[in-house]
């Protein structure tokens, strides 16, 4: 499409005011406006605009027959301890035959917690202050080196992050992985609109793009080439999970263990809800799909519903730890629609064209006014969109969700302060590393919460869970004492 092509069609759809200061430009903004208005799929926009933007009462979550998801327990809340052993001999062979890559979602914005730079970059452990990257690196090091088979780790940043985000590995030396294993993509943008359904321009000469959600990732792990790569290293078996979770098994032998024993295309982790109102999705059926009903689609009086027995009944929350088929991966990345379409699309039995829906979210957008002049707005003057991941539940063959325990894997930093802050994060680490000393037999002074009085860190190449822990322990001629604080690599 030529220039006078490409103006015509914004302004044929309403979107001419995208091209309001083209005559002030300077040649060279002129083309990366060009360039940002040439990624925008016009029929999308008009599309999200009429079904989640100008629709009156806006769009609003689908809770018809949902019940509880049921889930695979752990041995210890009365799970078969033959199936989990099962699964983590199948898990094991799975990666031993390099079937396995580790994949992390990194493209968010993460202003929650006001850190002015890439999330993974943040220091998170509690003695050695090692970044969220460098604590995966070093646990899919670790999972390499056990089972023979380095793994390929694929990192989804944003535009805005990405150059940052790969210097920050290129200046740490890739944290000791092979500089050929880790592969950086950006993630895909979306155009802002106002209420009126019209893109919103930054500047004069840019548009206002922001990332398109994590289920964005499964159009990029496409479009980047990433699952051709994946096919031709023989990995069919991509191990997802959020870069704001330092305790999260990156690649866990059990979960991938049960997803390739049920032929599933995508499974997930559940650990039970904290607490009602606790920020995290609910793993429910719908129509015998198994989907997630994010917290604030939930009614909170459907949110406190109990069992007789007086247990949550919506419990089974989503901590955002999937495993995904290759091949799931590129069907999902096919195509996108408005939220509700895609679900009904594959109840009529049309299963061919699975597509995730756009989910709206109000925010203030920084934006120019009619002279050009940069507004920075007070209460959201627009609207982002979004695809969720976990949207793609509905369209995967025999998913399954698997229990993991909280205290072993879920510990996110998401808040500057307060809950799922670098604070709890920090003490979550400690009293995990303190269980860890406390199951060898060594000892250690704990607070009632489990909370070591010493500062202690274990590398994961020490050891990445109890059991790795213990074996390295025991390996040790002299047992370190723990009284003035203790690192281990
Ligand atoms: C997410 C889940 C929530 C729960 C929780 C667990 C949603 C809507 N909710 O909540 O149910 O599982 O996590 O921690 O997802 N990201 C991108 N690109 C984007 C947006 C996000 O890569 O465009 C990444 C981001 O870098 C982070 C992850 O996705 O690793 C989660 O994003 P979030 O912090 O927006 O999710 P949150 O806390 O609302």
């Amino acid at each position: 499409m030529n220039i006078e092509q490409l103006i015509s069609s914004f302004r044929a759809a309403g979107q001419g005011q995208v091209f309001a200061f083209w005559d002030r430009l300077p040649a060279a903004a002129q083309q990366e406006l060009l360039a940002q208005a040439a990624e925008v799929d016009l029929a999308e926009v008009e599309r999200l605009n009429r079904t989640l933007v100008l629709k009156s009462g806006g769009a609003t979550a689908d809770l018809t027959d949902l019940s509880p998801a049921p889930y695979e327990r752990l041995p210890v809340n009365g799970g078969s301890s033959a199936k989990w052993a099962e699964a983590q001999a199948a898990g094991e062979a799975a990666l031993r035959a390099g079937r396995v890559a580790a994949f992390t979602v990194a493209g968010g914005q993460g202003t929650r917690l006001g850190y002015d730079g890439p999330k993974g970059t943040f220091a998170v452990t509690p003695l050695r202050k090692k970044p969220l990257f460098q604590v995966f690196a070093e646990k899919i090091k670790a999972v390499g080196l056990r089972y023979g088979r380095p793994l390929h780790w694929f990192i989804m940043t944003s535009h805005a992050n990405h150059a940052q985000t790969e210097a920050f590995f290129v200046q740490h030396k890739y944290f000791g992985l092979d500089a050929g294993r880790v592969h950086f993509f950006r993630q895909g943008r979306m155009p802002a609109v106002d209420f009126a359904g019209r893109i919103l321009l930054e500047t004069p000469g840019t548009l206002a793009l922001s990332p398109d959600g994590h289920g964005g990732s499964l159009r990029a792990l496409h479009r980047s080439g990433a699952l051709d790569l994946m096919k031709a290293e023989g990995i069919d078996t991509i191990s997802y999970f959020q870069v704001d979770n330092p305790i999260v098994r990156c690649v866990d032998p059990a979960f991938i263990g049960f997803h390739l024993l049920a032929g599933s295309e995508m499974s997930s982790k559940m650990v039970p809800k904290a607490y009602p109102e606790e920020k995290v999705g609910h793993f429910c059926i719908q129509r015998g799909k198994l989907v997630v009903v994010e917290y604030s689609d939930m009614p909170l009086a459907m949110q406190r519903e109990t069992t007789p027995a007086g247990d949550l009944r919506y419990n089974a929350g989503s901590i955002a730890i999937h495993v995904i088929d290759r091949e799931f991966a590129r069907r999902l990345a096919g195509g996108s629609m408005e939220k509700g379409e895609g679900r009904r699309e594959n109840e009529g039995g049309n299963a061919e064209v699975p597509v995730l829906p756009f989910h709206r979210a109000d925010k203030k957008i920084a934006t120019v006014d009619a002279a050009g002049q940069p507004v920075k707005p007070e209460k959201a003057n627009g609207v982002k969109f979004e695809m969720f991941v976990f949207d793609a539940l509905p369209f995967a063959r025999n998913s399954v969700v698997i229990e993991t325990g909280r205290a072993d894997e879920f510990s996110p930093v998401k808040n500057a302060e307060g809950v799922d802050s670098p604070q709890t994060c920090r003490d979550d680490q400690l009293r995990q590393f303190a269980r860890w000393l406390k199951a060898v037999g060594a000892h250690v002074e704990t607070d009632a919460t489990g909370l070591p009085a010493a500062a202690v860190e274990f590398s994961p190449l020490f050891g990445y869970d109890a059991a790795t822990f213990a074996e390295r322990w025991q390996q040790l001629p002299v047992k370190p004492v723990v009284a003035d604080g203790l690192y281990l690599e």
